[in-house]
């Protein structure tokens, strides 16, 4: 990081001690992770730059915006649109934390047997060492599965305007008009926080800035498609990571340039791994930073990742909103369909996503799904046998794997995997 940004982090009520040694963790995992891989494109600087002030640059411009009184929200999933929250000059930002770091902190308030994902963004607020929940001036929580739903409740204790929105589990006529009343009581609480009115003008430009971003990363979803893959899975979450927190428009030119050079790598048929490469679709939880452990070991084990049916990936990205409409009616309905067919595995019956899965799977040229799954994570190890079943009627193989956080499970998981991909290797002179 090139300035001292101890002083702001004082400020923000962070714990240094902490805080550093989760910096030196993260700087550890960047280094083995990204930084040790070869031949990758080089846009992906603008990634390692970002990275390198996560918790510095990035927040510094939060809290400039909050100093000219601009709000900042947090948010833990991607029900939350994040096209309300700019319309009214707000800044939205993901909280979901990927790293086994406060969880004994966390426990003393939580089951063990919740998820890392819950587990870690308490950990992460009981620990004091995450900036952005600390810059945040309202965290929205949503009725999703049972472990957030309730953990939001205990989670009010510990952190101040803790919103909840309340989302169905079906997908019929009553749910829709649910969901529909809850965007606009969204709407309305956001305008109440920034003491700015939504007007239809504000939402067209928002509607519009995020669609740009979601195009920019479906433009990067399809250039993998080429067989040499011209960028790594693992490149590919980071920058589906980063989605969450880089400023929209800075962002979406940045994975534009990203793209306009995989074309150039496409044409010229190079790549980060050999033709005929075994593919690997990955479909399941959201992996948040820096949880970079399952994808590592997949393309450690000989198999390039082509795609990822996850909200940090195509599920939370996919559907643009229709720009035509113009009244802040038309465009709150607009916003509404797009944001109702997300096919989070809370829901039931969930066909879509299993439906979204094989559509990946043919439209990237997948030889095999890794499905995967966080420990006690119950909406998608249950959903993983429908989707299993589904799957190999279209003969397409699936391995189910069901991890936590913790590094422990390395070795196994490479066994697991590097068997499941020797099932599809093509032999050297079938090529
Ligand atoms: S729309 S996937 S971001 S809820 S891993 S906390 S489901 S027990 S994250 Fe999600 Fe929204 Fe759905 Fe997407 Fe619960 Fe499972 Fe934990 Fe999870």
């Amino acid at each position: 990081m090139a300035a001292d940004y101890r002083p702001m982090w004082t400020e923000l009520g962070m714990d240094l001690k902490a805080h550093d040694a989760l910096l030196d963790a993260l700087g550890k995992a960047y280094q083995d992770v990204f930084l040790s891989q070869k031949v990758r494109p080089e846009g992906m600087s603008y990634l390692d730059f970002v990275m390198s002030e996560v918790h510095g640059l990035r927040i510094k411009e939060l809290n400039d915006a909050r100093a000219t009184g601009r709000k900042v929200v947090g948010t833990f999933c991607v029900f939350v649109p994040e096209e309300i929250v700019l319309a009214a000059d707000a800044i939205c930002v993901g909280l979901c934390a990927g790293a086994e770091f406060g969880f004994e902190e966390a426990e003393k308030l939580l089951p063990r047997n919740t998820c890392g994902l819950i587990k870690s963004a308490f950990g992460f607020k009981l620990t004091k060492v995450c900036p952005y929940t600390q810059s945040s001036d309202m965290v929205v929580g949503e009725t999703t599965c049972d472990g957030k739903k309730k953990a939001y409740e205990i989670f009010k204790d510990i952190q101040p305007n803790v919103y909840i929105m309340e989302i169905p589990q079906m997908k019929n006529t009553a749910d829709r008009q649910l969901f529909a009343s809850e965007y606009w009581r969204f709407k309305e609480a956001v305008e109440k926080l920034t003491g700015v009115t939504i007007t239809a003008e504000r939402l067209k430009k928002a509607i519009i800035t995020v669609n740009n971003k979601r195009k920019a990363l479906h433009r990067l979803a399809l250039l993998r498609a080429a067989d040499p893959a011209p960028i790594s899975g693992l490149d590919s979450l980071l920058i589906n990571q980063v989605a969450f927190y880089d400023d929209p428009v800075r962002f979406t030119g940045a994975i534009n340039k990203i793209c306009d050079e995989l074309e150039g790598r496409i044409k010229q048929n190079s790549g980060v791994a050999p033709k005929h490469t075994p593919r690997v679709l990955i479909s399941g939880c959201p992996m948040s930073v820096p949880n970079w452990k399952l994808p590592l070991v997949i393309e450690t084990s000989g198999a390039v990742i082509v795609g990822e049916e996850s909200c940090v990936g195509e599920r939370g990205q996919r559907n643009l909103v229709d720009e035509k409409p113009h009244t802040i009616e038309g465009e709150m309905e607009a916003l509404i369909d797009r944001y109702f067919k997300i096919d989070c595995a809370v829901f039931t019956p969930n066909q879509d996503r299993t439906d979204h899965i094989i559509s990946m799977a043919k439209e990237y040229k997948a030889d095999g799904v890794i499905h995967y799954a966080l420990q006690f994570c119950s909406p998608y190890t249950v959903e993983s046998y429908l989707v299993e079943k589904e799957l190999a009627k279209h003969g397409i193989p699936m391995l189910k794997i069901e991890t936590d956080y913790s590094m422990e499970d390395v070795g196994q998981l490479k066994t697991r995997i590097e068997a499941f991909i020797e099932t599809f290797r093509q032999p050297a002179w079938s090529h």
